[in-house]
């Protein structure tokens, strides 16, 4: 069975940028049905259930084709968030650097361009979905996935990701995700970055 992480921190720990009524909802009510919904598709089969999360989504072809759609949306719902939280922490979001550093400035040209980057991209997106920083030949490079699509069914580690579903935004900021996004680089834990980043390679 796939299980709720707790959060690393606690759910006004964010506050003002992402505030605790949001962490509330997008945690114990959004993050938990994706893993109930994916407990409920793969009761009777019980290997899929004791699979970790990432192998899971790893090899979604080889998923019965009758669940194939619920573990694409709620394992990756799964997977996305529980990877999301550890992504955040308070007091977070000052420029990073050694390593990370060098992965932007080296891919993306300096932070401010990449910053630049990665919010036209996260805004950009339509509808729900996700953006990130992925490894993709050898590069770093930002990109979208629509509705709860990772990366890592494409075989590709997020280093870094951004929820820009209405559900993670629209109590405090209403329609204006670009404040969300602007307030969300205040609150990056730099040091998860570089774990993924590190995992990547
Ligand atoms: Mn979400």
């Amino acid at each position: 069975m796939f299980t709720l992480p707790n959060l690393p921190y606690a759910y006004d720990a964010l506050e003002p940028y992402l505030d605790s009524e949001t962490m509330h909802l997008h945690h114990d009510k959004h993050h938990a049905a994706y893993i109930k919904n994916l407990n409920d598709a793969l009761t009777g089969h019980d290997e899929l259930l004791n699979m970790d999360i990432n192998d899971l989504l790893k090899n979604l072809d080889t998923i019965p084709e009758e669940v194939k759609t619920k573990v694409r949306n709620n394992g990756g719902g799964h997977a996305n968030h529980s990877l999301f939280w550890r992504l955040l922490m308070p007091n977070g979001g000052r420029e990073p650097n050694g390593e990370v550093a060098e992965m932007i400035n080296s891919n993306f040209g300096s932070f401010n361009d990449f910053k630049d980057k990665f919010s036209k991209a996260a805004l950009g997106i339509f509808g729900s979905g996700w953006a990130w920083v992925i490894k993709k030949d050898g590069k770093f490079i930002i990109s979208t996935t629509p509705n709860q699509d990772s990366p890592i069914m494409e075989g590709l580690q997020p280093i870094l990701g951004l929820d820009v579903w209405e559900h993670a935004y629209y109590l405090k900021y209403n329609n204006r995700r670009n404040e969300y996004i602007e307030n969300w680089w205040n609150v990056i834990n730099w040091e998860e970055v570089k774990n993924q980043l590190i995992h990547s390679s």
